[in-house]
């Protein structure tokens, strides 16, 4: 394959050569990763920069819904937009975002739309890394917006998170104790909440939620990436397009003021440190599943489990067969 060739055509915008640089990046296979990592590195080469917009929430909050009427929003003001997903459970699931085709119906069927579903893969690590190139390569395809799609499984919403510039939360309507759904550590990380369905008979619920999670938010650490007033809890309706307007204009003046503010491409100078990090320790775990480690280790294990060997002293030794190679 030639990698030159299908790096231009990836900058050049070419949906097919896009497509097919994102299955390269998704292999497993020692030599594609190799032409990936040489991908990579010409594609960087565009300088170009989308808006990375992180989006979370549990099934049926109306993620799809909303990416279909906000990504149509944005397509109606002439931008170019990408969806991607991290979803490490896919493989099972059948893939949220395909089988979320019928919701996000207008969108799919856009020129100026790219949907990609999560890769399948059972492992977090993998699909992290696998969509973290992906969010890279269409960025430097010419995408202005890349909204990154996550149920929220466990550590799904750090690796999300941590390859975005804004991240918002979903929320629906609650019933008054929901606050307690929500891990506090998830609303840390959220820069915008929305809560969606504030329509019909569901409205004052979603006043009253939103108000909550107001209240909640002033409550938290103030961080230093935030102006006056973020984060902040905005109600929504996806179905009826109602409030996508006033959200936008949150995001775009949060994404101005850390522009400004430097905090913009610091947070994108720390995640590209924070991946180098992951990428290390991801290699020296694949090290430690492949042979001869894995039978070493197994054998060690057993001699530990009978306490012929302590902990510390079988480590020791699987550490220093893993130094000399
Ligand atoms: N009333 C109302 N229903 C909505 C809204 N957004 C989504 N829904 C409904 O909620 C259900 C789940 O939506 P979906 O977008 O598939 O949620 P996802 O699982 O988070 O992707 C569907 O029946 C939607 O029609 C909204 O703004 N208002
Ligand atoms: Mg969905």
């Amino acid at each position: 394959m030639d990698i030159k060739q299908l790096a231009d055509g990836v900058v050049s915008g070419n949906r097919r050569a896009l497509a097919r640089a994102i299955t390269l990046v998704e292999s497993a296979r020692a030599d594609h990763r190799a032409q990936a990592i040489l991908l990579m590195e010409e594609v960087g080469k565009s300088g170009r920069q989308a808006l990375r917009l992180g989006l979370s929430g549990t099934p049926g909050v109306g993620k799809s819904t909303f990416i279909e009427s906000f990504g149509m929003m944005m397509i109606r003001e002439g931008k170019k937009v990408a969806v991607l997903a991290v979803d490490p459970s896919s493989a099972r699931s059948g893939g949220s975002i395909l089988g979320d085709k019928t919701r996000m119906e207008e969108l799919s069927r856009e020129p100026n739309a790219f949907i990609r579903p999560s890769p399948s893969q059972t492992e977090l690590g993998g699909v992290a890394r696998r969509t973290r190139e992906a969010v890279a390569l269409c960025e430097a395809a010419g995408y202005d917006l890349i909204l990154i799609e996550t149920v929220g499984v466990g550590q799904s919403e750090t690796v999300v998170s941590e390859m975005s510039d804004l991240f918002l939360l979903l929320l629906a309507p609650g019933g008054g104790d929901e606050l307690q759904g929500v891990k506090r550590g998830i609303m840390e990380m959220a820069d915008i909440i929305l809560v969606n369905k504030a329509d019909g008979d569901l409205k004052p619920a979603a006043n009253r939620t939103c108000a909550d999670y107001a209240g909640a938010l002033r409550l938290l650490r103030k961080r230093p990436q935030d102006p006056e007033g973020f984060p902040k809890a905005m109600t929504v309706s996806a179905l009826q397009v109602d409030g996508l307007k006033e959200a936008w204009g949150e995001i775009q003046n949060l994404t101005e003021w850390r522009r400004e503010t430097g905090h913009f491409d610091q947070r994108r100078a720390e995640q590209a440190e924070y991946w180098f990090g992951q990428e290390i320790r991801q290699g020296l775990l694949a090290q430690l599943q492949k042979e001869p480690l894995k039978s070493m280790i197994s054998d060690l294990a057993k001699q530990v489990a009978a306490g012929q060997l302590t902990p510390g002293h079988a480590a020791a030794d699987v550490l220093n067969a893993l130094q000399h190679g």
